[in-house]
């Protein structure tokens, strides 16, 4: 168990909390880990600050004040600063509050996490989620688990596994699951509300993606590119999966034109292709697993359409060359 942690933890006054990516693990990962901290150590002051201010889909989860967007942060010099769920040097405003802390640490379940700029490291790839990991150190540090504390982790657990149906879905993690329903939360609601329900813009950028969809590799590829305009600040998660679960499709692909020259790109695998590798081929700060995977690339679109699909077609023709150490893992 993370002993560094926990003393860390435990000898700091003011700790930052944040993430890169705020998704339905990071918010559950960091709302539990939250309230851990301030009942196994009362006292603690706890600042969460991002990138970005919270998802109105994840307000049930957290007083919105919780969230506190970077660089406004309350001006409180920072003993300790936790990465969860993704790699600091992914941390864009935030990141300057976090390496301004006296020490910083990672608690994360990615397999391409890069330990620079981390003193203590609490990492576990075959973890479903971070929020799975979050429970381990609430039972390490004897934390109750109450109702609170279980609609967070199970949020982020039902998030990143898509309600139990990735292979990073183990025995413990439904042991885990259980325990959490056990609290009396409403799991339903809660998977309803991380997961199913979406705007209507969303469903209907859907629809322009599907009639984007090109499909090559003899079948094994299909990707989407959705400009700037279309898009139109619609949220974007989880519409590749639309493109991975084709029949004969291995690797999906969408890129999404976030203008100022970035694109988005997110992966999918569902054959032998370790999309984390192909990510990290793209961009330096590409990564995340093996079945799931992004990058930020430049533009202009197209460039970055063409570059994607030339280095998924090298990786599915040649595949034994971008395979992870662990090909069973993955999101
Ligand atoms: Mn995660």
């Amino acid at each position: 168990m993370p002993h560094a942690l926990t003393r860390a933890i435990a000898a700091a006054r003011v700790i930052l909390l944040t993430t890169p990516d705020i998704d339905g693990d990071a918010v559950g990962s960091i709302v539990a880990l939250a309230r851990a901290i301030t009942t196994r150590w009362p006292g603690r002051r706890v600042i969460v600050g991002a990138d970005e201010a919270l998802p109105t889909r994840y307000a049930f989860l957290a007083d919105p004040d919780l969230f506190q967007v970077a660089p406004d942060l309350p001006d409180a010099p920072i003993d300790l600063a936790l990465v969860l769920d993704g790699d600091p040097s992914r941390l864009q405003a935030v990141g300057e509050a976090y390496r301004s802390a006296r020490l910083r640490g990672l608690v994360d379940h990615h397999k391409s996490s890069v330990h620079a700029d981390v003193d203590i490291a609490f990492l576990d790839p075959r973890c479903s989620s971070t929020a799975e990991m979050v429970l381990r150190l609430c039972d390490h540090w004897g934390v109750p688990l109450d109702r609170p504390l279980a609609e967070a982790i199970w949020a982020g657990m039902v998030f990143d596994t898509s309600v139990f149906r990735y292979r990073l879905t183990r025995p413990a993690t439904l042991r885990a699951a259980a325990r959490l329903l056990e609290t009396g939360i409403d799991h339903a609601r809660i998977v309803e509300q991380v997961l199913l329900s979406q705007s209507a813009a969303k469903v209907a950028l859907r629809g322009v993606m599907i009639n984007r969809m090109r499909i090559g590799a003899d079948g094994r590829l299909a990707w989407a590119a959705l400009d700037a305009e279309t898009v139109a600040g619609t949220e974007t998660g989880g519409l590749v999966d639309d493109l991975v679960f084709i029949e004969g499709v291995e690797i999906g692909a969408l890129l999404v034109d976030k203008g100022e020259g970035r694109v988005k790109l997110s992966l999918r695998s569902r054959g032998g292709v370790d999309v984390s590798v192909l990510a990290r081929g793209l961009s330096p700060k590409g990564g995340g697993h093996a079945r799931a995977a992004g990058a930020t690339l430049a533009g202009p679109l197209e460039a970055a359409v063409q570059a994607t699909v030339v280095a998924a077609r090298a990786a599915l023709h040649a595949p034994d060359a971008l395979k992870g150490d662990t090909p069973d893992a993955g999101a």
